[in-house]
């Protein structure tokens, strides 16, 4: 059958040979579980060292006549070995790809894991809408020592040392520095002011926000640690109609446009004359007998103010006969619960979330 050279083992007839590769070929396929194992199988059934490739190799040495029968059947066998094996490598390449789809696939109704997000704290919310409220008519926002002398947080505000404010039972004093420095902690933001004027001339427009200490019990309206806005103005020819103006058109711009505010005679050391400002309730309006907001008076207290003290301005370096100035001072815990109804100043330090995320 084959001639001396022929790198066909002996005895072996390549018909016979590729028939029976030929059957054998789908069990063999078959029994490959995956893409690697079947080109292991391939290499089996069609590599050089396969009985097909051995009958491939050898066809140079076939007798003549044979070499038309073998060449067809090598072909067939090929052909249809490779069909058998692209049908599986298919089958293969399908169940690979369900497979992944099965292990990463997400299921899209799962409920995800909520992070909670807090939010700024109210109080912080209204210092923020207040500043900007001034920031939009030019002022500047400044800030300072929460630990003070006691020169800055009463001598330069006209608060002499036998001032009752200045008492240790109204005030909480730092054992630190030197006993003559007397070093506090701040009971307003007045000494940022007076520190702004020692080193800044005229014109002066700022609003400082920050935090106070006084040696209060907490209740419902009093806490040892609060906040304070104050604002300042110093310029050539400040009037009182000046203050008054500018704290209309802050209470508009925070309680809406319908607000009146009216003027009450106050007190403060550091400024003469000065007053108490109230808002229109935005709630009644000044009509409702008992109105949830303002309890039927129609009015709410908003701040103090007043026109500054020639004092201060000539302790801070400035000359009273050539400028002038106004200032005011509130409470942004007071201003938030009055816009909201908050009745106690314990829900701002409770940190009771069912209160804070009410204000997001
Ligand atoms: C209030 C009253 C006020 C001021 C604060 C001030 C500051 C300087 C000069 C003059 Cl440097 N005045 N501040 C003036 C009037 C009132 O606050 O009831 N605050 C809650």
């Amino acid at each position: 059958m084959t001639r001396p050279g022929s790198n066909l083992p002996p005895g072996m007839d390549p018909i016979a040979t590729l028939d029976r590769a030929i059957a054998d070929a789908p069990e063999a396929v078959a029994s490959a579980a995956s893409l690697e194992d079947l080109e292991g199988v391939e290499s089996r059934l069609l590599g050089k060292d396969s009985e097909v490739g051995q009958v491939r190799r050898s066809m140079g040495q076939l007798a003549d006549d044979l070499k038309p029968k073998v060449g067809a059947k090598l072909n067939e066998a090929t052909g249809r070995i490779q069909r058998i094996l692209e049908q599986r490598r298919t089958e293969l390449e399908e169940a690979d790809e369900q497979r992944r789809l099965r292990e990463e696939s997400i299921d899209v109704t799962l409920e995800s894991i909520a992070f909670p997000i807090g939010n700024i704290h109210l109080v912080q919310q209204t210092i923020d809408e207040i500043c900007d409220i001034f920031v939009g008519l030019g002022y500047q926002v400044v800030g300072g020592p929460e630990a003070e002398l006691a020169y800055y947080n009463f001598d330069a505000l006209n608060t002499p040392a036998t001032h009752p404010s200045r008492w240790e039972q109204d005030t909480m004093y730092l054992d630190w520095g030197a006993p003559e420095d007397e070093v506090l902690l701040r009971t307003h933001t007045s000494p940022v002011q007076a520190r702004w004027m020692e080193t800044h001339d005229p014109p002066v427009y700022v609003v400082v926000p920050g935090r106070c200490y006084r040696k209060d019990t907490i209740d419902a309206t009093h806490l040892p640690v609060f906040y304070q806005i104050e604002g300042l103005v110093v310029d050539e020819n400040i009037q009182f109609s000046d203050l008054k103006g500018t704290l209309l058109h802050f209470a508009r711009e925070f309680f809406g446009a319908q607000s009146e505010v009216r003027l009450r005679p106050h007190f403060f050391p550091f400024t003469e004359p000065s007053a108490e400002l109230d808002v229109s309730c935005f709630n009644c309006d000044g009509g409702e007998p008992g109105c949830r907001v303002c309890g039927g008076k129609g009015w709410l207290e908003l701040l103090g103010c007043g026109m500054v003290d020639p004092f201060v301005l000539e302790t801070a370096g400035y000359d009273p006969s050539k400028v002038s100035g106004f200032a005011f001072g509130m409470g942004p815990e007071r201003v938030a619960m009055a816009r909201h109804g908050i009745d106690s100043l314990r829900h701002f330090i409770e940190n009771d979330v069912r209160f804070l995320s009410q204000f997001r």
